[in-house]
Protein backbone atom coordinates (compact mmCIF):
# COMPACT_ATOMS: atom_id res chain seq x y z
CA UNK A 1 0.00 0.00 0.00
CA UNK A 2 1.50 3.32 -1.12
CA UNK A 3 2.28 6.04 2.04
CA UNK A 4 -0.36 8.79 1.78
CA UNK A 5 2.64 10.93 2.14
CA UNK A 6 4.36 9.55 -0.92
CA UNK A 7 4.06 12.47 -3.54
CA UNK A 8 5.68 10.20 -6.52
CA UNK A 9 4.62 11.05 -9.80
CA UNK A 10 3.49 14.92 -8.52
CA UNK A 11 5.29 18.07 -9.36
CA UNK A 12 5.77 20.62 -6.97
CA UNK A 13 6.38 24.76 -7.67
CA UNK A 14 7.75 26.67 -4.99
CA UNK A 15 8.43 30.26 -5.57
CA UNK A 16 11.28 31.92 -3.65
CA UNK A 17 13.22 28.42 -3.13
CA UNK A 18 16.95 28.89 -4.24
CA UNK A 19 17.57 29.40 -0.55
CA UNK A 20 16.14 29.19 2.96
CA UNK A 21 12.78 27.92 3.61
CA UNK A 22 11.87 27.46 -0.25
CA UNK A 23 14.61 25.68 -0.37
CA UNK A 24 14.33 23.34 2.35
CA UNK A 25 10.62 22.80 1.44
CA UNK A 26 11.57 21.97 -1.72
CA UNK A 27 14.26 19.26 -0.40
CA UNK A 28 11.43 17.84 1.83
CA UNK A 29 8.92 17.44 -1.14
CA UNK A 30 11.91 15.73 -3.55
CA UNK A 31 12.87 13.19 -0.58
CA UNK A 32 8.99 12.51 -0.77
CA UNK A 33 9.27 11.65 -3.96
CA UNK A 34 7.96 15.01 -6.17
CA UNK A 35 9.12 16.67 -8.91
CA UNK A 36 10.35 20.20 -8.22
CA UNK A 37 10.58 23.53 -10.19
CA UNK A 38 12.25 25.72 -8.32
CA UNK A 39 12.21 29.34 -8.61
CA UNK A 40 13.73 32.61 -7.75
CA UNK A 41 14.47 36.23 -9.21
CA UNK A 42 18.49 35.65 -9.02
CA UNK A 43 19.33 33.21 -12.38
CA UNK A 44 22.93 32.50 -10.85
CA UNK A 45 21.40 31.10 -7.50
CA UNK A 46 18.95 29.14 -9.17
CA UNK A 47 21.32 27.07 -11.44
CA UNK A 48 23.16 26.72 -7.94
CA UNK A 49 20.29 24.89 -6.39
CA UNK A 50 18.94 23.08 -9.76
CA UNK A 51 22.52 21.56 -9.89
CA UNK A 52 22.57 21.02 -5.99
CA UNK A 53 19.24 18.94 -5.51
CA UNK A 54 19.77 17.22 -8.85
CA UNK A 55 23.39 16.09 -7.57
CA UNK A 56 21.39 14.82 -4.77
CA UNK A 57 19.69 12.86 -6.86
CA UNK A 58 16.49 14.78 -7.09
CA UNK A 59 14.08 15.47 -9.91
CA UNK A 60 14.35 19.52 -10.01
CA UNK A 61 14.19 22.16 -12.81
CA UNK A 62 14.50 26.24 -12.14
CA UNK A 63 11.96 28.59 -13.48
CA UNK A 64 13.63 32.15 -13.59
CA UNK A 65 10.68 34.92 -12.94
CA UNK A 66 10.23 37.62 -10.72
CA UNK A 67 6.45 36.95 -8.57
CA UNK A 68 5.74 40.79 -8.62
CA UNK A 69 5.92 40.61 -12.16
CA UNK A 70 2.53 39.18 -13.77
CA UNK A 71 3.99 38.70 -17.37
CA UNK A 72 6.55 37.51 -15.94
CA UNK A 73 4.10 34.83 -14.00
CA UNK A 74 2.07 34.41 -17.15
CA UNK A 75 4.69 33.67 -19.00
CA UNK A 76 6.22 31.33 -16.83
CA UNK A 77 2.87 28.77 -16.84
CA UNK A 78 2.73 29.66 -20.57
CA UNK A 79 6.29 28.13 -21.28
CA UNK A 80 5.53 24.79 -18.24
CA UNK A 81 1.90 24.21 -20.94
CA UNK A 82 4.25 24.24 -23.84
CA UNK A 83 6.68 21.61 -21.68
CA UNK A 84 2.96 19.78 -21.26
CA UNK A 85 4.52 19.81 -17.33
CA UNK A 86 1.32 20.36 -14.83
CA UNK A 87 1.93 21.81 -11.09
CA UNK A 88 0.31 19.62 -9.19
CA UNK A 89 1.20 21.40 -5.85
CA UNK A 90 2.33 25.22 -5.58
CA UNK A 91 4.37 26.27 -2.39
CA UNK A 92 3.88 30.50 -2.18
CA UNK A 93 6.63 30.98 -0.34
CA UNK A 94 8.42 33.72 -1.95
CA UNK A 95 8.73 36.77 0.31
CA UNK A 96 11.11 40.08 1.91
CA UNK A 97 11.29 41.62 4.83
CA UNK A 98 11.29 45.39 5.66
CA UNK A 99 11.95 46.59 9.00
CA UNK A 100 11.05 50.13 10.04
CA UNK A 101 8.66 52.05 11.85
CA UNK A 102 5.14 53.28 10.03
CA UNK A 103 6.03 56.84 11.39
CA UNK A 104 9.16 56.95 8.89
CA UNK A 105 7.78 54.17 6.36
CA UNK A 106 7.86 54.88 2.71
CA UNK A 107 4.62 54.38 0.86
CA UNK A 108 6.68 53.17 -2.13
CA UNK A 109 8.32 50.63 0.49
CA UNK A 110 4.96 49.45 1.95
CA UNK A 111 3.60 48.64 -1.37
CA UNK A 112 6.62 46.52 -2.43
CA UNK A 113 6.18 44.65 1.19
CA UNK A 114 2.49 44.07 -0.03
CA UNK A 115 3.20 43.60 -3.89
CA UNK A 116 6.17 40.80 -2.91
CA UNK A 117 4.50 38.87 0.08
CA UNK A 118 1.04 38.54 -0.61
CA UNK A 119 -0.23 40.06 -4.33
CA UNK A 120 2.16 37.70 -5.72
CA UNK A 121 0.62 34.54 -3.93
CA UNK A 122 -2.67 35.38 -5.44
CA UNK A 123 -1.01 36.03 -9.13
CA UNK A 124 0.34 32.64 -8.67
CA UNK A 125 -2.01 31.06 -7.06
CA UNK A 126 -4.32 32.34 -9.47
CA UNK A 127 -2.17 30.90 -12.38
CA UNK A 128 -1.52 27.42 -10.88
CA UNK A 129 -5.38 27.42 -9.79
CA UNK A 130 -6.37 27.91 -13.20
CA UNK A 131 -4.66 24.99 -14.40
CA UNK A 132 -5.61 22.76 -11.65
CA UNK A 133 -8.88 23.10 -12.08
CA UNK A 134 -8.93 21.55 -15.31
CA UNK A 135 -7.76 18.48 -14.02
CA UNK A 136 -10.18 18.21 -10.63
CA UNK A 137 -6.90 18.11 -8.49
CA UNK A 138 -3.76 20.57 -6.64
CA UNK A 139 -2.48 21.64 -3.35
CA UNK A 140 -1.44 25.77 -2.84
CA UNK A 141 0.38 26.35 0.36
CA UNK A 142 1.00 29.30 1.36
CA UNK A 143 3.56 30.43 3.81
CA UNK A 144 2.39 32.46 6.60
CA UNK A 145 4.54 34.05 9.94
CA UNK A 146 3.59 34.25 13.40
CA UNK A 147 2.79 37.94 11.86
CA UNK A 148 -0.21 36.25 10.38
CA UNK A 149 -1.56 36.01 13.92
CA UNK A 150 0.25 38.77 15.86
CA UNK A 151 2.22 42.21 15.71
CA UNK A 152 5.78 43.21 16.02
CA UNK A 153 6.72 46.91 15.86
CA UNK A 154 8.76 47.60 13.09
CA UNK A 155 7.57 45.28 10.42
CA UNK A 156 4.42 46.71 9.67
CA UNK A 157 3.45 45.78 5.89
CA UNK A 158 4.97 41.95 6.42
CA UNK A 159 2.94 41.68 9.32
CA UNK A 160 -0.30 43.26 7.02
CA UNK A 161 0.67 40.82 4.18
CA UNK A 162 1.18 38.04 6.22
CA UNK A 163 -1.50 38.28 7.57
CA UNK A 164 -3.07 38.58 4.20
CA UNK A 165 -1.62 35.51 3.83
CA UNK A 166 -3.83 33.77 6.43
CA UNK A 167 -6.86 35.10 5.05
CA UNK A 168 -5.80 34.64 1.40
CA UNK A 169 -5.38 30.67 1.91
CA UNK A 170 -9.51 30.99 3.16
CA UNK A 171 -10.40 32.63 0.04
CA UNK A 172 -8.80 30.29 -1.94
CA UNK A 173 -10.33 27.27 0.30
CA UNK A 174 -14.03 28.92 0.16
CA UNK A 175 -14.12 29.32 -3.97
CA UNK A 176 -11.80 26.44 -5.05
CA UNK A 177 -12.52 23.48 -2.90
CA UNK A 178 -15.23 22.31 -5.24
CA UNK A 179 -12.43 21.91 -7.93
CA UNK A 180 -10.21 19.73 -5.96
CA UNK A 181 -7.97 21.87 -4.92
CA UNK A 182 -6.95 22.43 -1.55
CA UNK A 183 -5.56 25.97 0.15
CA UNK A 184 -3.89 25.74 3.26
CA UNK A 185 -0.63 27.76 5.17
CA UNK A 186 2.16 27.30 6.92
CA UNK A 187 3.17 29.90 9.91
CA UNK A 188 6.68 29.35 10.54
CA UNK A 189 8.04 30.55 14.01
CA UNK A 190 11.41 32.58 14.27
CA UNK A 191 13.90 30.18 11.83
CA UNK A 192 17.43 30.35 10.84
CA UNK A 193 17.34 32.55 7.75
CA UNK A 194 19.42 34.75 6.12
CA UNK A 195 16.21 37.18 6.22
CA UNK A 196 16.72 37.14 9.90
CA UNK A 197 20.29 36.68 10.58
CA UNK A 198 20.74 40.28 11.65
CA UNK A 199 18.18 38.75 14.51
CA UNK A 200 19.96 36.34 15.57
CA UNK A 201 23.27 37.94 15.69
CA UNK A 202 21.39 40.83 17.89
CA UNK A 203 21.87 39.35 21.63
CA UNK A 204 18.64 40.93 23.20
CA UNK A 205 16.67 39.56 20.08
CA UNK A 206 18.08 36.45 19.98
CA UNK A 207 17.41 35.97 24.21
CA UNK A 208 14.01 37.27 23.32
CA UNK A 209 13.15 34.58 20.45
CA UNK A 210 14.77 31.97 23.20
CA UNK A 211 12.67 33.10 25.90
CA UNK A 212 9.43 33.42 24.16
CA UNK A 213 9.42 29.77 22.38
CA UNK A 214 9.07 27.07 24.56
CA UNK A 215 11.51 25.18 22.46
CA UNK A 216 13.93 27.70 24.25
CA UNK A 217 15.64 27.82 20.15
CA UNK A 218 15.12 29.10 16.59
CA UNK A 219 13.48 26.52 14.22
CA UNK A 220 15.77 25.12 11.40
CA UNK A 221 14.52 25.40 8.06
CA UNK A 222 14.16 22.07 7.61
CA UNK A 223 11.53 21.46 10.54
CA UNK A 224 9.12 23.03 7.86
CA UNK A 225 9.62 20.04 5.50
CA UNK A 226 6.83 17.51 7.22
CA UNK A 227 4.13 20.28 7.13
CA UNK A 228 5.04 21.00 3.82
CA UNK A 229 4.57 17.36 2.36
CA UNK A 230 1.64 16.55 4.79
CA UNK A 231 -0.29 19.36 2.85
CA UNK A 232 1.02 18.37 -0.06
CA UNK A 233 -0.20 14.89 0.15
CA UNK A 234 -3.72 12.62 -0.26
CA UNK A 235 -2.98 12.62 3.60
CA UNK A 236 -4.69 16.23 3.46
CA UNK A 237 -6.95 16.06 0.58
CA UNK A 238 -9.61 17.09 3.48
CA UNK A 239 -8.17 19.96 5.22
CA UNK A 240 -8.31 23.29 3.41
CA UNK A 241 -7.96 26.79 4.92
CA UNK A 242 -6.07 26.11 7.68
CA UNK A 243 -2.82 27.78 8.75
CA UNK A 244 -0.33 25.40 10.79
CA UNK A 245 2.43 26.85 13.29
CA UNK A 246 5.87 25.41 12.96
CA UNK A 247 7.13 27.53 15.87
CA UNK A 248 8.22 26.02 18.69
CA UNK A 249 5.04 26.50 20.34
CA UNK A 250 5.85 30.53 20.65
CA UNK A 251 2.04 31.48 19.32
CA UNK A 252 0.30 29.50 21.61
CA UNK A 253 2.20 31.48 24.93
CA UNK A 254 1.96 34.26 26.78
C1 LIG B 1 10.87 39.78 12.26
C2 LIG B 1 11.11 38.44 11.59
C3 LIG B 1 9.80 37.64 11.54
C4 LIG B 1 10.12 36.20 11.17
C5 LIG B 1 8.89 35.34 10.98
C6 LIG B 1 8.20 35.08 12.28
O1 LIG B 1 11.43 40.79 11.81
O2 LIG B 1 10.13 39.78 13.27
O3 LIG B 1 11.63 38.61 10.29
O4 LIG B 1 8.95 38.26 10.61
O5 LIG B 1 10.83 36.16 9.96
O6 LIG B 1 8.01 35.91 10.07
O7 LIG B 1 7.11 34.20 12.05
Amino acid sequence: MTSPFDLSGRTALVTGSSRGLGRAMAEGLAAAGASIILNGADAGRLTEAVAAMTAAGHTARGLNFDVTDEQAVVAAFAALDAEGIAVDILVNNAGIQFRKPMLELETADWRRVLDTNLTSAFVVGREAARRMAKRGHGKVINIGSLTSELARATVAPYTVAKGGIKMLTKAMAAEWGELGIQANAIGPGYMITDMNQALIENPAFDAWVKGRTPARRWGRPDELAGTCVYLASSAADYVSGQIIYVDGGMISVL
